[in-house]
């Protein structure tokens, strides 16, 4: 397939720089759609449209975003979905139940529910709390007072049924939810798909949705995978479909609140308490579509407490308390196309997306008022596909190297704080960190008598493929994620950082001996980014892992591209990158859920797992690599393979 089966046709009416190809091929099967947006010319930056019936509208924008000054904005604090009762209207005609309700909808004349399988081990603990979220179009939203509105993103609301005045938003709300030794926490979010139907605003994103959570420990049923392989994840029938939930349908994702090894006799009812997590995030998954559908807006925390993470800084580990000093923050980058004043997605561009507006909670370059007083900043990269490595810059001292704690690496809380001076972020993956803006502004601290400190990425990119290994100087204002300006002294009943010897009980599980070692080549090939060759195939499952057992994956990569590796269901340990052993006290040395794969490195690493089984992926994390189509399905089940390359 190359540029010859995409014939430019009459340009189409509307905005300027707009062209019409036609696809000489039925667009829908998602591993064709890849290949199709693989063939345009290098160089074309554009955003389209893919429809049904063969028609790719393009409408280009290789402009840069127009100029914006940082920092006229306060930073939102994403709002925290509510709980709703059984008795609520979303709920009321319809209960919950374990199997899905495939029952015709005869208000739209498909299956009330997308889901297609029931909920596995949910007995165990059923559901004691309810959530609902309506996904919709998000009304046309201000990310900064000097840009355009924007009308063309997606998100959700707080669960009400009325979305003109229970509006979607994006980022979604924050989730909240609870380990809790000895009871039963188990929660169940009913997501309801209110997306326009039709072709997208924007010309990009696909409104058939699946929602991740990601990394949270969940059967298939719950995990908001990207196909499902056994009831037809390239069907666009909503009839025949499982995983995916069409516009007027929901979907019930439930989440048993139990640590991973809840079935081991060893650690049942409750699992195992090394294997907590914290600080989750939740996206649409949707199988080449994810990077449209997030770069909408489809993404949203999920913070999980616990007995020692309890959230109020008077008790457990005394992390400063949520929500007022325990502030999630969300990063993207948007491109935003002068023309139009829309943010701009190029789906012919498949090494990646790049914008050059820093968001933090949906404001481009906020500021952010902090008193003097330590905080947990929860960070995370929402891709599609930038790669960050974050300092605090005092910008009226840029020769200050200014300390702070990262406390957990992706979900799970590192051994002891550490304290470092950068972090860095690949797509999806978390830090959560504790600024001390207290000491650190005080006469002897790190940024003494400074007002106001950024929060700046430093690392050079200047493609989607991956960055550089080069750092920019401190103080280049439109690096800046966020300002924070530091107010006055108030009480803080946190645990200084330095004085947490260790977040025991909550350790490092034993790393077990492998039974299989498999290794995964991330590549590219003919314009398609692949695993060991091979492009996904929904309708193919590459290797079998045995539940309840460990194996060591070897992740290999080329010159010229980074990949931030994901897997599914459970976390692991990067046993070494580049054949020396991560060791105690590197920022890597705990569990993950992403891997940084950097250009031309071989990363060991090693995962067991437990409890459920059925079909998860393996995806590149730079969702525009994931949708062209870095990815492959793996089972688990009670009898695995031993097939090394997969
Ligand atoms: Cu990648």
């Amino acid at each position: 397939m190359n540029t010859k089966d995409f014939p430019v046709t009459e340009p189409l009416p509307g905005p300027s720089r707009r062209t019409a190809l036609k696809v000489g091929l039925a667009v829908g099967s998602a591993s064709v759609a890849g290949i199709a947006k693989a063939a345009l010319a290098p160089g074309m930056t554009s955003t389209t449209t893919t429809q049904l019936g063969g028609t790719v509208i393009l409408a280009r924008s290789p402009n840069p975003s127009p100029q914006t000054t940082p920092f006229l904005e306060a930073m939102p604090i994403t709002p925290l979905l509510p709980e709703r009762l059984l008795t609520d209207q979303a709920f009321a005609k319809t209960p919950p139940t374990e199997a899905p309700n495939r029952a015709i909808n005869p208000a739209t004349g498909i299956p009330f529910e997308g889901r297609g399988e029931s909920h596995q081990l949910r007995s165990l603990n059923p559901p004691q709390k309810f959530f609902v979220q309506r996904f919709g179009a998000v009304p046309a939203t201000s990310v900064h007072p000097q840009l355009a509105k924007q009308v063309n993103l997606w998100g959700s609301n707080l669960g009400g049924a009325n979305l003109t005045t229970d509006k979607p938003m994006t980022p979604m709300p924050t989730i909240v939810s609870r380990y809790q030794t000895g009871a039963n926490t188990a929660i169940l979010v009913r997501r309801f798909n209110n997306l326009p139907t039709g072709a997208p605003s924007g010309g990009f994103g696909k409104n058939q949705i699946s929602t991740h959570t990601h990394n949270f420990h969940s059967a298939p049923d719950s995990d908001g995978g990207p196909c499902d392989p056994g009831l037809g994840a390239l069907s666009e029938d909503p009839k025949t479909q499982g995983r995916f939930y069409f516009p007027g349908q929901y979907y019930d994702y439930y989440y048993n609140m139990k640590r991973a090894g809840f079935t081991n006799p060893a650690f049942a009812p409750d699992g195992d308490i090394r294997e907590t997590l914290g600080t989750l995030w939740y996206h649409d998954h949707r199988e080449a579509h994810t990077a449209e559908n997030v770069y909408k807006g489809l993404a949203g925390f999920h913070i999980v407490f616990n007995e020692h993470d309890t959230g109020n800084e008077a008790t457990g580990f005394k992390l400063p308390s949520f929500p007022q000093f325990d502030i999630p923050m969300i990063f993207t980058d948007l491109l935003i196309d002068p023309a139009t004043g829309q943010a701009a997605f190029d789906l012919f561009d498949t090494d990646g997306h790049l914008g050059d507006k820093y968001l933090v909670n949906g404001k481009v370059q906020p500021f952010f008022n902090v008193s003097k007083r330590r905080y947990r900043l929860r960070l995370l990269d929402m891709g599609p596909s930038r790669f960050y490595q974050l300092f605090l810059t005092n910008p009226d001292n840029l020769a200050q190297s200014i300390p702070y704690w990262r406390i957990m690496n992706d979900g799970n809380l590192l051994p002891k704080p550490l304290q470092v001076t950068s972090v860095k972020l690949a797509v999806a993956e978390r830090a959560d960190i504790i600024v001390d803006f207290n000491k650190l502004t005080a006469p002897g601290g790190a940024a003494a008598g400074a007002t106001r400190l950024w929060l700046e990425n430093r690392l050079i990119q200047t493609d989607g493929k991956g960055p550089t290994d080069q750092l920019n100087p401190a103080g280049t204002p439109a690096n800046v994620l966020v300002e924070f300006r530091i107010g006055a002294v108030v009480a803080d009943g946190s645990a200084d950082p330095a004085l947490i010897t260790s977040f025991a009980p909550i350790t490092l599980p034993p790393m077990e001996a492998p039974i299989v070692t498999r290794t995964f080549k991330w590549e590219r090939t003919n314009g398609q980014w692949v695993v060991n060759g091979l492009p996904i195939s929904c309708d193919e499952v590459r290797f079998t892992m045995k539940r309840g057992t460990t194996e060591k994956w070897i992740y290999q990569t080329g010159g010229g591209w980074s990949h931030p590796i994901h897997h599914h269901f459970v976390e692991g340990r990067i046993l070494s990158r580049n054949g020396v052993a991560i060791a105690p006290g590197s920022q890597e040395f705990g569990r993950k859920d992403v891997v940084w794969l950097g250009e031309g490195e071989t990363v060991e690493f090693l995962l067991k797992v437990t409890d459920y089984v059925g079909v998860y992926p393996i995806h590149c994390h730079n969702v525009v690599h994931e949708d062209h189509a870095m990815m492959l399905l793996f089972a688990v089940r009670d009898v695995g393979d031993t097939n090394p390359t997969p």
